[in-house]
């Protein structure tokens, strides 16, 4: 009795598993992946991507300054130096701080720190992720997820770049 209850709870759990393969290859519009708020209104809804690529170049400029980016999934960025200049001489990083950071205080702190590629180790609270420093013909790809809305500023710490390289992440 208990033998054959068992038998059939597992051939029901082998159909529901099959069934569930088809589902997902017939219908791909929804899947259960325990998001909490999905928009029911998929006209509505803002074309974001959280894979990101930005370049710095031997011009002391971001390509751009303004990335965009949805809250509470992994967010993707890399950040190629396009020029030729080594980064002793023209390095470039590009550092996200947390909402309501001072950039400009934050910046000059960094110039002191050197030693660790311009990331002030006093100011790890401000900072919510932040690529390797590189010089020309290298790239970093970095991971971060921010749940919070809103727009975060982002730099590169190099002495002297913050004046031309610089934007804002909107997280919506
Ligand atoms: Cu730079």
């Amino acid at each position: 009795m208990n033998k054959k209850i068992k038998i059939s709870m597992l051939l029901l759990m082998g159909t529901l598993a099959i069934t569930s393969c088809g589902k997902k290859e017939n219908v791909p519009t929804e899947q259960p992946t325990g998001a909490t708020e999905t928009p029911s209104d998929e006209g509505q809804k803002p074309v974001v991507s959280n894979v990101l690529v930005i370049e710095g170049n031997d011009q002391m400029q971001f390509s751009t300054n303004e990335l965009r980016a949805e809250a509470g999934k992994p967010i993707t960025l890399t950040l190629k130096h396009v020029g030729k200049i080594p980064k002793e001489a023209m390095g470039h990083n590009l550092v996200i701080l947390q909402e309501g950071t001072d950039e400009a205080a934050f910046a000059a702190k960094a110039i002191n720190a050197k030693d660790t590629d311009y990331i002030p180790a006093s100011e790890k609270a401000s900072i919510i992720a932040h690529t390797k420093l590189l010089g020309g013909g290298e790239e970093d790809t970095i991971e971060f997820t921010i749940n919070k809305k809103g727009t975060y500023n982002f730099l590169c710490t190099f002495p002297g770049h913050v004046a031309m390289m610089k934007g804002v992440l909107i997280v919506e």
